[in-house]
């Protein structure tokens, strides 16, 4: 199967392959205007512009580059639980990989609690209850209404008391309006650290690769709000590109730690620049 990148190339290089479009090519693989722009440069400053192969390969390089490994989070055994904040816009995927990493880290012997600080949306209480029982992590849940934030504290709480090594909290999606979302965020970390001021150890954006570079915008948000530790990057098993993890990478300095890839529980990798590069150029 050809790879979204060589489709691109095709497209974007008309007369037989001499010249490609870089700008275009490089935009269109959803790597935003900043990371274009060096890119750009780049080629141009190198005199390899007009050398498709040569070019590529200094475009791969840089792109691995600018994605260096960084070592996967681990959960440290320590005295507290180590708290993971999951935020996003609705659909991305905040749920689901909530049940994911739960999954993942139970099956390290770790003790989870799946927190349900969506208290917004009836059902999403049952999805990730459903998703806790899946998984055999401990559920914590505040009544319909009630403040996300209270509940993340007595989930805390909940947490400490059973020794648990994590705690994962699942927070809405959808709220009257974005400006509300960022701000119940904020609550529910400010309040996570009146618990443990090292609390949360983790915040991440979830988003849907789907959405391309509107990936860019919703992690400068997220970030300017809540502060960002790193993204997870779902539904790649779609026909996403993902170039927006090297763009996020670039111009905010986020790290994608998680990339998803299907639906089920064990559909959940630790990011990996190599094979993610590899991927994205494909053969
Ligand atoms: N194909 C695919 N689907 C996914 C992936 N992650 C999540 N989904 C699906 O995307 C849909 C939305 O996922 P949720 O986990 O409910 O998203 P959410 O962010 O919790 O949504 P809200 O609670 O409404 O904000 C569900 O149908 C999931 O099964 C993925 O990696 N691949
Ligand atoms: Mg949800």
């Amino acid at each position: 199967m050809k790879s979204f990148w060589r489709k691109l190339v095709e497209k974007f290089s008309p007369a037989g392959g001499e010249r490609v479009d870089w700008e275009a090519l490089l935009l269109e693989a959803d790597l935003g205007l900043k990371l274009t722009g060096r890119l750009i440069r780049l080629l141009e400053e190198e005199g390899l512009a007009r050398k498709p192969r040569e070019g590529e390969e200094r475009i791969r390089r840089e792109l691995r580059r600018v994605l260096s490994a960084e070592a996967p989070p681990s959960v440290p055994a320590g005295e507290r639980p180590e708290v993971i904040l999951l935020v996003g816009v609705n659909g991305g995927g905040k749920t689901t990989t909530a049940a994911k990493l739960a999954h993942r880290y139970g099956q390290e012997g770790k003790r989870v609690v799946l927190a349900a600080a969506d208290t917004f949306r009836a059902a999403a209480v049952e999805q990730l209850e459903a998703w806790a029982r899946r998984t055999g992590a401990l559920f914590v849940a505040g009544s319909p209404g009630a403040d996300p934030a209270s509940v993340a504290y007595r989930a805390h709480a909940e947490a400490e008391e059973k020794k648990a090594h994590l705690l994962i909290v699942d927070t809405a999606g959808r709220l009257a309006t974005k400006n509300n979302l960022m701000l119940e965020a904020g609550k529910i970390r400010r309040t996570l650290a009146k618990r443990d001021p090292a609390a949360p150890h983790h915040v991440w954006l979830v988003v849907d690769a789907t959405v391309g570079t509107n990936a860019l915008s919703q992690a400068a948000e997220f970030h300017r709000a809540v502060g960002l530790s790193g993204l997870v990057v779902t539904k790649l098993d779609s026909s996403a590109k993902g170039g927006m993890i090297a763009a996020v990478k670039e111009e905010l300095g986020i790290p994608t730690v998680f990339v998803g890839t299907g639906e089920r529980p064990e559909d959940l990798a630790p990011f990996d620049p190599d094979r993610y590069v590899e991927a994205f150029f494909g053969g």
